[in-house]
């Protein structure tokens, strides 16, 4: 089996601050046997909002979901492990909470958000390439 040591990016978003998730996410994250090895609590500016979600742009959800994640503070974390970014995404689940499985974080705490997909409580990077993209965009260089 391949080993290798990645970061990730993941976001509380609003929701998941509001709903008082934060802890409820850093413990799953940390019970999985990754490191947070940077975080911070922050209101998105716009700027990292377009190009953090570059790749949706045009897309018919994309300006509800700019303008939600603007709606409040969020949690930026940078966590570290043996194939961190696949596995926070299975944490994470689905990226609609309907389909979300039982055990995972949109799953489990997502339950009431009316059918809203963009308040889907957490972000995390899809490859080794947005990871380190994104993690710039909120910790800088
Ligand atoms: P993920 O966050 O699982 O990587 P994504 O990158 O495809 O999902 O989309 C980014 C965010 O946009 C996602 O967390 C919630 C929102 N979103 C995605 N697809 C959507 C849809 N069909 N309707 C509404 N919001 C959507
Ligand atoms: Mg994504």
């Amino acid at each position: 089996m391949k080993m290798s040591t990645e970061q990730t990016l993941i976001l509380v978003k609003p929701d998941g601050v509001k709903r008082g998730l934060v802890g409820e996410v850093i413990n799953r994250i940390e019970k999985n046997g990754y490191k947070v090895t940077n975080l911070k609590m922050l209101t998105a500016d716009p700027s990292q909002l377009t190009q953090h979600y570059a790749e949706h742009k045009g897309k018919v959800f994309y300006e509800p979901l700019i303008e939600f994640m603007a709606s409040g503070p969020i949690v930026a974390i940078v966590a570290q492990g043996e194939q961190v970014i696949e596995g926070f995404r299975k944490m994470a689940g689905a990226t609609d909470p309907a389909n979300a499985e039982a055990g995972t974080i949109r799953g489990d705490l997502a339950g009431e958000q009316g059918g809203k997909v963009v308040q889907n409580i957490v972000h995390g990077s899809d490859s080794v390439e947005s990871a380190n993209r994104e993690i710039k965009i909120f910790f800088g260089n």
